[in-house]
């Protein structure tokens, strides 16, 4: 039934993966604000330090721990590290990602291999690491931010658009293989948002004129602006809680109106 409690988190341990920063850092403080623990990861150790930091400065305590996602021995001791720690694993958030923006013909298959093995072998090896204790536990809620490369192509991102591709469909294989045990699997597909990720995509020009593809990317968004990376927290609250609890398998797209739109006319 509802109630004013079905969108709080209180009480319930979080893990939001590359969260230092960034929209990791952004879902993780809004579940934090919505009364969750919060477990996060990085590889960079400076930068986890100034995360704890900038969590407390928004009255937030978070653990934050130095792993890559893509070696499989550090995820099992850092979540066997959080358990004790923290607790066991409600919700986790595969947030870790990266991107390479290379034409197809001129990536090596090196590079397109280790974009696939963050973005989306990273988030089957933290999932496998963590869905044994919710199903311990009863139940929990996986979200893994996808993209609009999930649904869209276009130049120069053939190995993101394969991961996030990949990333919407191991989704939906998690919430069809483990919706038995109460635990719920859903995407965030987030649009273009200001984010480390982006910032060359929105460089101000040697003549001051904004960069030809953040002028793009107005022209394809509806709400006429990149999104902030605070724009995700409201999504991400409602897909860890209790209010989404027959939502299963679903990629939520939080793009301003991109996938609905064909663009502004010339
Ligand atoms: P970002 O600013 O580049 O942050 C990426 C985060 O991932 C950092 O905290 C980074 O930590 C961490 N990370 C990268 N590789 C890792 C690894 N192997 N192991 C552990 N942590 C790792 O990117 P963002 O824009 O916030 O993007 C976050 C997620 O949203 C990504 O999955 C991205 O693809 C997705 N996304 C972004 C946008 C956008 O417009 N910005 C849109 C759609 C989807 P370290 O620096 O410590 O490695
Ligand atoms: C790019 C961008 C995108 C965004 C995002 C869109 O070069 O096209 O980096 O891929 O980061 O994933 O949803």
């Amino acid at each position: 039934m509802f109630s004013e409690q079905s969108f709080r988190l209180d009480g319930k341990v979080a893990l939001v993966t590359g969260a230092s920063y960034g929209i990791g850092f952004a879902i993780a403080s809004a579940m934090g604000q919505a009364g969750a623990k919060i477990a996060f990861n990085g590889r960079r150790p400076e930068l986890i330090e100034k995360g704890v930091a900038d969590y407390k400065e928004l009255g937030i305590e978070a653990h934050g721990y130095i792993c890559d996602v893509t070696d499989e021995q550090a995820v099992q001791n850092m979540v066997s590290q959080i358990e004790k720690e923290v607790g066991v694993i409600d919700i986790l958030v595969n947030n870790a990602g990266i991107i390479k923006r290379i034409p197809m013909l001129e990536m090596s298959a090196e590079d397109f291999r280790q974009v696939v093995d963050i973005d989306l072998n990273g988030p089957f090896i933290v999932s496998k690491a963590v869905i044994p204790g919710m199903i311990q536990k009863g139940g929990g809620k996986i979200i893994n931010i996808c993209s609009m490369m999930s649904e869209l192509g276009r130049e120069t991102v053939s190995a993101y658009a394969a991961a996030k591709g990949g990333l919407k469909m191991l989704t939906k294989n998690i919430a069809s293989e483990y919706g038995q045990y109460n635990i719920q699997c859903n995407g965030i597909g987030p649009g273009y948002i200001a984010t480390p990720q982006t910032a060359p995509l929105r460089e101000i020009q040697p003549d001051g004129s904004r960069h030809p593809f953040d002028q793009f990317i107005l022209a394809k968004t509806p709400a006429n602006r990149w999104g902030e990376a605070a724009d995700l927290g409201g999504p991400a609250v409602f897909l860890a809680s209790p209010a989404s609890d027959f939502v299963n398998g679903h990629i939520l797209y939080v793009d301003g109106g991109i996938l609905a739109y064909i663009g502004k006319q010339p």
